[in-house]
């Protein structure tokens, strides 16, 4: 059985209509980053920050997982592997195709749209309106300077894995980025599928440059 580790980013929901970060007409287009991604922003202006939010968990009604959410479903609900998704995007497209394809649920590093999180218990509820200003209430997302989630569970299958896949993200924000060396470091086989190469494409063994619909079920089937 391979253990295979699999980090995903904003290019592989590209497809399905969701806008990567960092694109010319990214997500925060018209918005500092430290205005709406801070904890320092959210407590300088709470109705900006639901705002933006609420508005970016309205669109996921309209949105579907595209064939390369399927192909790695596919992949993670076969017995043959032992297969961990790790998912910095905070749309819920993965957890939609492992769902249909009866695999076990992603990681969600970078937190989740559809859950919100009580700010002075810590507790999460699953949350698929809008959160009205007045609550006590803030989105289920990881900020920039907060600790990104299930770090423990994701270094240890790093530290075990004998292959690594980095799909649609530009490695600039880490933990995230640094995965690749924690699993070089472990032995694995790294591999790379992205539209363009990311800062760190040199550390991957292999890189095949594409859209994610059509290179990752390529590469996986
Ligand atoms: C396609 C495609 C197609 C397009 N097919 N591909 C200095 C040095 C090092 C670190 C730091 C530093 N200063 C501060 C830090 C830490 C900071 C950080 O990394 N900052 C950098 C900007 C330098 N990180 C943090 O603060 C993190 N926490 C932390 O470090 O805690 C401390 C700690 C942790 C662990 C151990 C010990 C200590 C938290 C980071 C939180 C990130 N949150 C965000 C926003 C969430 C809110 C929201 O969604 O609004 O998460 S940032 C944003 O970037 C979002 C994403 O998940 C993340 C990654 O973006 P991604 O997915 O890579 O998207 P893009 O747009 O950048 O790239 C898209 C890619 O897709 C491109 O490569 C395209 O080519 C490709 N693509 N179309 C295939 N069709």
């Amino acid at each position: 059985m391979s253990r295979i580790v699999i980090l995903t980013g904003a290019g592989i929901s590209a497809e399905s209509g969701v806008p990567t970060f960092r694109a010319s007409d990214g997500l925060w287009c018209g918005h500092r980053v430290e205005a709406v991604a801070t904890p320092e922003g959210f407590a300088a202006n709470p109705a900006l920050v639901q705002d933006f939010y609420n508005q970016r968990r309205r669109q996921l009604a309209e949105v579907q997982p595209n064939a390369a959410h399927h192909a790695l479903a596919r992949l993670a609900a076969d017995p043959a592997h032992e297969v961990l998704v790790v998912t910095q995007n905070v749309d819920d497209l993965h957890d939609r195709a492992h769902r249909a394809a009866g695999a076990t649920p992603p990681l969600h590093m970078h937190g989740e749209l559809l859950k919100a999180r009580h700010i002075v218990t810590g507790a999460v509820q699953d949350w698929h309106s809008d959160i009205p200003v007045e609550l006590d209430l803030r989105p289920h997302i990881v900020w920039f300077g907060e600790m990104p989630l299930e770090m423990d569970r994701i270094e240890r299958a790093l530290d075990a894995c004998d292959l690594f896949l980095s799909i649609g993200t530009s490695g600039n924000v880490y933990p995230a980025a640094g995965f690749v060396s924690a699993a070089k470091h472990a032995g694995a086989h790294t591999v790379e599928l992205n539209l363009e190469p990311s800062l760190g494409h040199s550390l991957f063994d292999k890189k095949i440059l594409g859209p994610a619909t059509q290179v990752v079920p390529d590469y996986i089937e």
